[in-house]
């Protein structure tokens, strides 16, 4: 097979010291880290549509990078063109998942019967290039967003024929992530939310999304599909509102329709800062609600008010996110660079460039996470600081045995209870300091 990324050796780890833009830093694969290799800890994917498809193209410009791959875009021999090229990037960089909208792996047709065959065929192709790379596939999910049939959403669209379309359109990407052996299926809701609500009736579309989901759930169980259905929260981008607006929003739907057992969270870190959230709290949230399930690795702008879709190069917020990874007990997912280069960086060399900066990232905030746990200061501080509800009246109340009346006769006896203990916030942030900069 032809090599596609001539100039390109495959990407090893050379340590700290090395000066070499095409090696690792700091992600070593089989370094343990608290007992497991960092691979292990950290299984990246490769988003299909931003590394294969996306070539620059924004609002005010066209591409302005060539992801020709030397065939003309927009035919089969250009799909399969993009799995040599992926497959053989994946492997330059040791990255061991993908993941995949329907449409990014070949040109839609008008009909759709035409387009699941384009899609049986390329996926034939696909599964000879895992068999023989061992790469696997982190999720799949059907991109109902773009074609302007789905201008009002799929499952709160208002119209039933688009809706058919959209379970159409999940039906074949449940099968085709049944065949690739997917360990997820993800639901992001683009466009699943409104404009105004002067046209909007909310309560039907929620249900709808719900019916739709559930269709989903009911037909992927029915044809083996053992992993994760993901809802990935976003609170607008781009509708004005959103109905996964976060993930608290996204569980609390999915307890009330009865979809939280099968249901996790895919939390992209740029969608929780959209939320006004940090990326920290949407882990959290998801991890004390057993749903985090797998994460979109990238970061936004924080002086821009949209998706930028950066690769990750902030290592306070990675290390930050693999505390709470490491404190979850790790992913049943992966870390999935749904991230794209700047468009001015259009070169063969950038696609790596990015993905070496956003592992090293990860790899440091690994190593830092790993840190800061073995420290045990941090943990010492909040085990302390709840300790009056393991003994006393504060046990009563965790114990669920405390009345308002006890509470009550409680604090009558005592005066006016003493202050809570200092939060000592900026003494905390001195030793997340100390750990990540420790020379
Ligand atoms: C868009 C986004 C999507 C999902 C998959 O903001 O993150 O690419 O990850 O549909
Ligand atoms: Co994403």
């Amino acid at each position: 097979m032809n090599e596609i990324f001539k100039n390109i050796p495959t990407v090893r780890f050379e340590g700290k010291d090395s000066q070499n833009p095409l090696a690792f830093k700091f992600y070593d694969a089989d370094r343990i880290i608290l007992g497991k290799p960092m691979k292990e800890h950290l299984p990246f994917a490769m988003a299909w549509w931003h590394n294969l498809c996306a070539a620059g193209t924004d609002m005010f410009g066209r591409d302005t990078a060539d992801k020709s791959f030397g065939t003309e875009k927009g035919t089969m021999a250009h799909a399969r063109a993009k799995v040599d090229a992926g497959f053989e990037f994946m492997q330059k960089l040791g990255i061991e998942y993908f993941c995949f909208h329907d449409v990014d792996l070949v040109p839609e047709a008008e009909d759709i019967k035409e387009t699941n065959r384009r899609l049986d065929e390329i996926t034939d192709y696909m599964l000879e290039k895992m068999q023989e790379t061992g790469i696997k596939c982190l999720w799949g999910t059907a991109n109902m967003f773009s074609n302007p049939r789905f201008m009002n959403g799929a499952g709160s669209t208002n119209s039933p024929e688009v809706y058919c379309f959209a379970a159409a359109q999940i039906k074949k990407a449940l099968e085709l992530t049944v065949k690739l052996d997917g360990k997820g299926y993800v639901f992001w809701g683009g466009r699943e939310g409104y404009e105004t609500l002067l046209n909007t009736d909310m309560k039907l579309e929620q249900q709808n999304i719900a019916r739709l989901m559930r269709m989903a759930v009911n037909y992927g169980r029915s044809i083996g599909f053992t992993g994760d259905f993901y809802i990935e929260p976003k609170p607008k981008e781009p509708m004005k509102h959103q109905y996964d607006f976060d993930a608290a929003t996204a569980i609390g739907f999915l307890r009330q329709y009865g979809l939280d057992k099968d249901f996790k969270m895919n939390i992209e870190a740029n969608h929780a800062t959209l939320a006004g959230h940090t990326f920290q709290h949407e882990l959290r949230v998801s991890a004390i609600n057993g749903m985090l399930g797998s994460i979109d690795a990238n970061q936004g702008d924080l002086l821009l008010g949209w998706d930028t879709d950066e690769f990750p190069a902030n290592v306070y917020e990675a290390t930050l996110c693999m505390y709470e990874v490491l404190k979850a007990g790790g992913l049943t997912g992966g870390f999935n660079f749904d991230a794209k280069n700047r468009r001015p960086s259009y070169t063969t060399e950038d696609l790596f460039h990015g993905f070496i900066l956003g592992m090293d990232t990860f790899a440091l905030g690994l190593i830092k996470a790993a840190a800061l746990i073995e420290d045990g200061r941090i943990d010492a501080f909040i085990r302390e600081r709840y300790a009056g509800y393991e003994t006393g009246i504060g046990k009563t109340i965790t114990e669920g045995t405390a009345t308002l009346e006890n509470l009550a006769a409680h604090a009558e006896s005592m005066g006016a209870p003493a202050l809570p203990g200092s939060g000592r916030q900026e003494y905390l942030q001195s030793i997340l300091n100390e750990i990540l900069f420790k020379a």
